[in-house]
């Protein structure tokens, strides 16, 4: 290991972002110094990188810890209203790069590092990323606690602490494997455990009356919430927030009985059974399973959460000086809670209980207090993602809890008789407990249990409105609103594309990174022939960038000089990657007919992992494997035509990726995709969009117009209408000759010869059973769009005004705007933009 090229570092010091004094560096190197000593406890000549690694991560933490303490005493002291954010999914990624950002001292450590001949993007490397989520859903959450940090809010973040996130996927000979990633192998140097607030959870038992006429829980099991608080640092303000992950523990009474009888190992060693509970993450994305296990992890979350934030409500200002019992009526001001989705929809039955039988207050004021706290926001509208639990496995765990969502129903129920007395069948529909189905409506219950329910974009927002949530729609038009996702522009644009965010400075100054709006200011120099020269420029390194990367990790081998078109989000057939491989069947079969035409060349980017039961989405994998094989092993196509499929794709390696995309593929089904967001990354980084009227792309191409974007396909509308008369696939086979071609070189193995059958359930779900997905009424359209962009792709200088076009207009899918709506129209608290004084300036 040797220090970087001077050049390169002398490059890194002409930076807009903080200028290192001397002092610092002088300091990260005896702090880093004394850790490697006294925390790791390890001299020069046996430290391994890891421990570098380690060692400058507690050196960063170091600066994070005075101001986590001042935030938590300046919380305390205003007293103002506290937001939590509920979610049994956090994408976290790695916290390295992001603390020294948003602490501002990345250029000292940098140098520091540097005299003492390491490498900070290498040490980087070492970090396990915290990948306690699935997808957007995940990633969604992680960008919110940033944007809650910057924006000043008193938020906190709960989730769980699974030892194993998501899986490690790896291609074998094409096909996905999943591997356990075991990210708490070294102690992860950012979390602080607190076993003095460990937190009783109970499962199982049954409920009495009690002697007076209360209800009473008992003879449970408890299993403890141990918490670890991570630190959340906001940009450049001196916030510092805490996301709090709760880890089963068993409970030294476990196993009573056992103990007792003097079965002492046997009962020391089923204690592990009840830490099961938060050993990993459901590795679903838009799938409900419905295992038991997932609802003792969604019970465990929303239990010891709830717990902890009335323990803090009881210990804030107003109730410590009120020297009487807690008063809850002022509770709503104090709290608002979120639900990321209906996972921890619970919240809404445990706050009750708690209320009622814990504090003792009655069922109307409870209620009445549970929904003035509680908002809900809805990720998806496919039916099987929807939860929804049978009443027998909730019941027998959590006795109590189904008596209050029988008591919550009847008291629903009743409203919904009185405002549509003759209407039996709304009734049928609307109920959160279905006798028939002897289902628990999850959806249902957020819906009834808040004040609030969004949806993640307009488009969605309405769709819920109009056809999942009609009825409670009309019942509570008032409670309905659209929240537009957005992605947080510093671990998006500021630190995984440097040179991109420097550039932009020049133009438009700083600003931009926690006002994203300014970016608008771009468009003056759309016509700037240096800036477009500029941009181009760092699009090209970037790529370049990632072709070294890919080939030094992967051994995978791209051209920096193709156009990098990338399709990289979970794999699920809604999303449509299969059409996305027609494409590129198509276009190798055009090369192929006809290899002295000039076309431009192309890098076909596929990256995303599969539920590990999900067969078709892991089937396509293979295809997607198979066709970049034989289309990498033809003579005849050279370089015009390179397709590959990342493997283990995840925030680390999206922040490689987005920087480097020409093209983002955002080609799912209208309808169907709820918001998503790697549509909005691709976008900030100055990748132009192919993609259908759905999601947030409808707002994209709202923002840049529809001359910059390329849209394409049935509109939700037309879906609908198709879907009415009757999808037919055979009418697009028939009807479009290299249509037909490729699905026939699938059906006849081709890409297969080694087993010709073995895509004939795709082939045979394409032409028979698609009306779900309707790919191939979208293909001819499809094909259309990227004529019109390969003739845009010509001329390079027209390619990059558009780019310049899609940055200056990404301003509204920041987080923070996203926070800021949430921040007014739904918890009622007030984001400032001031920052919290230093450490060094004394006690607020
Ligand atoms: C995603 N949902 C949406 N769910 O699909 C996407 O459109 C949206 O942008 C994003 O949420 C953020 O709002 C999603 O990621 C999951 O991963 C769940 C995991 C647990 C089981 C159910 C799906």
């Amino acid at each position: 290991k040797h220090a970087p090229a001077l050049k390169e570092n002398n490059y890194k010091q002409i930076s807009i972002r903080g200028i290192p004094l001397l002092e610092n560096v002088e300091e990260v190197k005896k702090v880093f110094n004394r850790h490697l000593h006294f925390t790791i406890v390890k001299d020069r000549d046996v430290a391994t990188d890891h421990d570098y690694y380690e060692s400058i991560a507690y050196t960063v933490r170091d600066h994070l810890v005075s101001r986590w303490i001042r935030t938590n005493q300046y919380h305390f002291e205003t007293d103002q209203k506290r937001v939590y954010y509920l979610s049994l999914e956090y994408h976290m990624g790695r916290a390295l790069s992001n603390c020294m950002i948003n602490l501002g001292i990345e250029n000292s450590v940098d140098e520091a590092l540097y005299e003492m001949g390491l490498n900070i993007e290498e040490l980087e490397e070492l970090e396990s990323e915290a990948a306690l989520g699935n997808g957007g859903l995940g990633r969604l959450a992680a960008c919110y606690l940033d944007s809650m940090a910057t924006l000043g809010l008193s938020a906190y973040g709960y989730g769980l602490r699974y030892d194993y996130g998501i899986f490690a996927q790896k291609i074998e000979d094409g096909y996905q494997k999943e591997y356990p990633e075991n990210w708490l192998r070294y102690a992860c140097p950012w979390e602080i455990s607190r076993p003095e607030f460990l937190v009783p959870v109970q499962y199982y038992g049954k409920v009495i009356d009690d002697k007076d006429g209360k209800k009473k829980w008992v003879e449970y099991i408890t299993v403890h919430a141990m918490p670890y608080d991570s630190p959340i640092p906001g940009y450049n303000n001196n916030v510092v927030n805490t996301l709090r992950l709760w880890s089963a523990k068993a409970s030294e009474k476990f196993n009573f009985a056992l103990f007792n009888s003097g079965d002492y190992i046997r009962a020391v060693a089923e204690q592990s059974s009840s830490e099961d509970i938060t050993r990993v993450l459901y590795p679903n994305d838009d799938f409900d399973e419905g295992k038991i296990l997932r609802l003792k992890q969604e019970y465990f979350l929303v239990s010891a959460s709830v717990q902890d934030i009335i323990a803090r409500y009881k210990r804030s200002k107003i109730n410590l000086k009120a020297d009487q019992q807690v008063d809850f009526t002022n509770f709503p001001d104090k709290a608002a809670i979120q639900l990321n989705d209906t996972h921890p929809a619970l919240s809404v039955v445990e706050l009750m209980r708690l209320l009622i039988d814990v504090e003792n207050l009655g069922w109307d004021q409870a209620f009445d207090i549970t929904k003035r706290t509680i908002a809900f926001t809805n990720h998806t509208l496919l039916p099987e993602a929807l939860e929804k639990w049978p009443i027998d496995m909730f019941q027998k765990l959590l006795p109590r809890h189904f008596q209050l969502i029988t008591d919550i129903n009847a008291h629903h129920l009743d409203i919904v008789q009185k405002k549509w007395p003759e209407d039996k069948e709304r009734m049928k529909r609307m109920t959160i407990i279905d006798d028939e189905a002897k289902k628990v409506n999850m959806g249902y219950l957020s819906v009834v249990g808040s004040h609030a329910v969004n949806g993640v974009a307009q488009m969605h927002s309405d769709l819920l409105k109009s056809t999942i949530m009609k009825d409670f729609y009309e019942l509570n038009p008032e409670k309905f609103q659209n929240k537009t996702n957005g992605i947080t522009p510093r671990r998006w644009l500021l630190i995984c594309n440097p040179d991109l965010a420097d550039l932009i400075t020049t133009k438009i100054g700083e600003g931009w990174i926690t006002d994203l709006a300014q970016l608008k200011q771009l468009r003056d120099y759309v016509d700037d022939e240096q800036f477009i020269r500029d941009i181009q420029r760092v699009k090209f390194e970037n790529k370049e960038r990632l072709s070294k990367f890919l080939k030094k990790n992967f051994n995978v081998n791209i051209n920096p000089n193709s156009m990098f078109d990338v399709q990289v989000k979970r794999l699920h057939e809604y999303k449509r990657q299969l059409l996305n491989c027609l494409r590129v069947i198509t276009v190798y079969n055009r090369i192929k007919a006809n290899p002295d035409k000039d076309v431009i060349q192309r890098t076909i980017i596929f990256g995303g992992k599969a539920a590990p039961g999900y067969k078709t989405a892991k089937l396509i994998i293979k295809l997607i494997c198979n066709v970049a094989r034989t289309v990498s092993e033809d003579p005849v196509i050279g370089d015009r035509l390179r397709v590959v499929f990342l493997e283990n794709y995840g925030v680390s390696l999206a922040e490689k990726i987005i920087p480097a995309v020409d093209l983002s593929e955002q080609i799912s089904l209208a309808g169907l995709e709820a918001s998503g967001t790697s549509n909005m990354k691709m976008m900030l980084n100055g990748g132009l969009t192919i993609g259908t009227m759905d999601g947030a792309n409808v707002e994209i191409c709202e923002e840049v117009g529809k001359d910059n974007i390329f849209t394409f396909g049935l509109t939700y509308k037309e879906v609908d209408e198709l879907r009415e008369k009757g999808y037919n696939a055979k009418d697009y086979y028939e009807h479009n000759a290299e249509l037909k071609q490729a699905i026939e070189q699938i059906r006849d193995g081709v890409f297969s010869p080694e087993d010709p059958n073995l895509f004939s359930d795709i082939v045979k779900s394409l032409l028979e059973s698609d009306e779900k997905f309707m790919l191939l009424a979208d293909y001819e359209e499809y094909m259309k769009a990227h004529e019109r962009v390969e003739q845009l792709y010509k001329d390079g200088t027209e390619w990059t005004k558009k780019c310049i076009l899609n940055i200056a207009a990404a301003g509204k899918f920041s987080s923070d705007r996203a926070i800021r709506e949430y921040a007014k129209d739904i918890w009622n608290v007030t984001p400032t933009d001031k920052k919290l004084p230093s450490p060094d300036a004394g006690r607020p």
